[in-house]
């Protein structure tokens, strides 16, 4: 069997650890979904359209660290291109690898379909490059190593996306086989000097300080440093909070552990403390209006000490081309046999008021957001991850009490309503022993429903919660007008249609608290195929935070145009 361009690609994809890689086929990327195939161990899986293959990947990564979305030119690939920007904010190394026009036909003059009928096929390539750490156009098969090497390399340093397209006639030319795949897994270490400088800088902010307190951002997972954080919050023994898109990121049954901070939306006692502690350290933040409650809680200044994930900012030095996991081990080095810095976990556990448990709500009566939170807890087990969407669901998401080893996912930075259709059916391929449940508001499921479909093919077991709140609920209270209004589908009928003839999944309408358990626990039982729960809740019935944040951020938004 002759080795080719389609094969080298695809054993990559293999040796990083892929065992899927999402498709969509279309006749310029045919010939190379022929040559995937052929790959060992790597598995097609196929999606409804390429916004949503895009995400499938993007869940994929999140689960198993990075993914792959193989699409056509244009027609395809520009769809899939928003889901790639939203893996750039979220930090993913999801590769991108669309089918190109025949090697030939470039710099032709010739026009082609799906194109923009011009003969010019440059822009693609031109937009994936802002979109992505690394993007690459392989026209020749001798290239075809060097390029695609370069682009998968760069998305795992940087946990960013990265393009490769693929002349259609290229794919099935020879090419010689890949080396060890070390040769793009390896990356540049720390500067030692520049290193023992910024463990100094820190080391003597935090000796400078009496009540320092620990920040976990969303971007130590893409940082490598979850279980690095774990043991400097040992080493330092302050309270650690997450900020919101990190929740999960550090274990909530640490004994350190003191809730999200997000200002005023904070979860109880956390905002106090942060606020009472002298030095915050803050491991991979992303402040943004979102995460800075419509820039209301900024942490900033000289009490401010940001660990970047190659870059580090303290006592108003900045140190460059470190990694976050050297300066932690570095940190904890120099706090051996120190005493624990304890004074923020010691006073959040005097001022934290203890959370009464929610009361089950009367069986009979019409369910209430608050009933609907209380059983989606009652199943979160060590190895649930939930997959909570934009709208009241992250909130919902953000307030869960998480067991040991659950994980929660969040879209905080794009923040692409039905994102999370895809994504989960991502995460479910990828990670199929966990239990897997969705959070999702009926407008955000409105946009990339159909993926559900997938889902029931594959006989992916996983448990959606689609609330019906007749609404984009968060847009009504950030702003209302009719444009909040959505048309009300028969969502838990949609089950029917996407089984067809052959599928199992299911589908249930909970109006009442006793409806849902009755639907979550067919749910549990169903082994063969994803369960959909529509919950049916009153429009405006959401979380008080949701409320909160929004009137916060909408004032950010309202900020008048600055005076020349
Ligand atoms: C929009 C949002 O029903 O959730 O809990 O009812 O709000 P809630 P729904 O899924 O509604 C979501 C809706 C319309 N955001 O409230 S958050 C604007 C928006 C976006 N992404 C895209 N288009 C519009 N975030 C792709
Ligand atoms: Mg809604």
């Amino acid at each position: 069997m002759t080795y080719t361009v389609g094969h080298y690609l695809g054993e990559r994809l293999a040796q990083i650890g892929l065992k899927d890689h999402f498709a969509v086929a279309g006749d310029y990327n045919l010939v190379l979904l022929d040559q995937l195939l052929e790959i060992d161990g790597l598995r097609q899986v196929y999606c409804c359209n390429e916004l949503n293959c895009g995400f499938s990947a993007e869940g994929y990564a999140r689960a198993n660290g990075a993914g792959a979305a193989v699409v056509t030119f244009s027609v395809g690939a520009l769809s899939a291109l928003n889901a790639i920007g939203g893996a750039y904010a979220e930090n993913l190394p999801v590769i991108l690898i669309s089918g190109a026009p025949n090697s030939n036909d470039h710099g032709s003059g010739h026009i082609l379909h799906h194109t923009i009928g011009t003969p010019d096929y440059s822009y693609q390539l031109e937009i994936a490059k802002r979109l992505t750490c690394a993007a690459v156009s392989i026209t020749s098969a001798e290239d075809a190593p060097v390029l695609i090497d370069h682009a998968i390399r760069t998305a795992l340093r940087e946990k960013k996306p990265a393009y490769i397209e693929i002349a259609c006639n290229v794919a099935p030319m020879p090419c010689p086989r890949p080396g060890p795949v070390g040769a793009i897994l390896a990356d540049a270490p720390s500067d030692p000097e520049t290193l023992k400088l910024a463990v100094d800088e820190l080391a003597s902010f935090i000796a400078a300080r009496k009540k320092p307190i620990m920040l976990v951002g969303s971007r130590l997972r893409a940082a490598g440093c979850e279980d690095a954080a774990i043991r400097l919050a040992d080493a330092l023994g302050c309270a650690v909070t997450t900020m919101a898109a990190a929740k999960s990121f550090f274990p909530e049954d640490h004994p350190a552990y003191a809730g999200t901070y997000w200002g005023d939306v904070s979860s109880p006692g956390a905002q106090q403390i942060f606020d009472w502690a002298d030095g915050v350290l803050c491991l991979a933040p992303v402040f943004n209006d979102y995460s800075t409650v419509g820039w209301t809680a900024w942490p900033k200044g000289d009490n401010v000490a940001l660990m970047d994930a190659r870059h580090i900012a303290a006592g108003g030095k900045a140190f460059d081309g470190v990694h976050l996991r050297d300066v932690i081990e570095g940190l904890i080095d120099r706090l051996k046999g120190q005493p624990k810095k304890d004074a923020t976990l010691v006073e959040y556990h005097r001022i934290k008021t203890p959370e009464a448990p929610v009361a089950a709500a009367e069986p009979n009566a019409p369910l209430v957001r608050a009933e609907m939170a209380r059983q989606i807890q009652g199943l979160l087990t060590s190895d649930t991850s939930v997959i909570a969407e934009t709208g009241d669901s992250w909130f919902n998401a953000i307030q869960m009490k998480l067991p040991h080893g659950a994980r929660v996912e969040l879209e905080m930075q794009w923040g692409h309503i039905g994102w999370s259709v895809p994504a989960t059916f991502g995460y479910a391929v990828a990670a199929p022993e966990r239990r897997i449940i969705a959070m999702i508001g009926d407008g955000s499921f409105q946009l990339t429903a159909q993926e559900v479909a997938q889902m029931v093919r594959l006989k992916l077991p996983v448990i959606i919660f689609l609330v019906n709140n007749r609404g984009y609920t968060i847009e009504v209270q950030i702003h209302d007008g009719p444009y909040n209004n959505i048309k009300n589908w028969d969502y838990a009928g949609l089950m029917s249609v996407f089984n067809a003839e052959d599928g199992h999944g299911k589908g249930f309408r909970a109006t009442t608290g006793a409806e849902m358990e009755k639907a979550i626990a067919a749910a549990v039982a169903n082994r063969e195929g994803p369960t959909l729960i529509e919950c049916v809740i009153d429009r405006d019935d959401c979380t008080s935070d949701l409320i909160s944040w929004g009137r916060r951020v909408a004032t950010a938004n309202a900020r008048p145009p600055a005076a020349r």
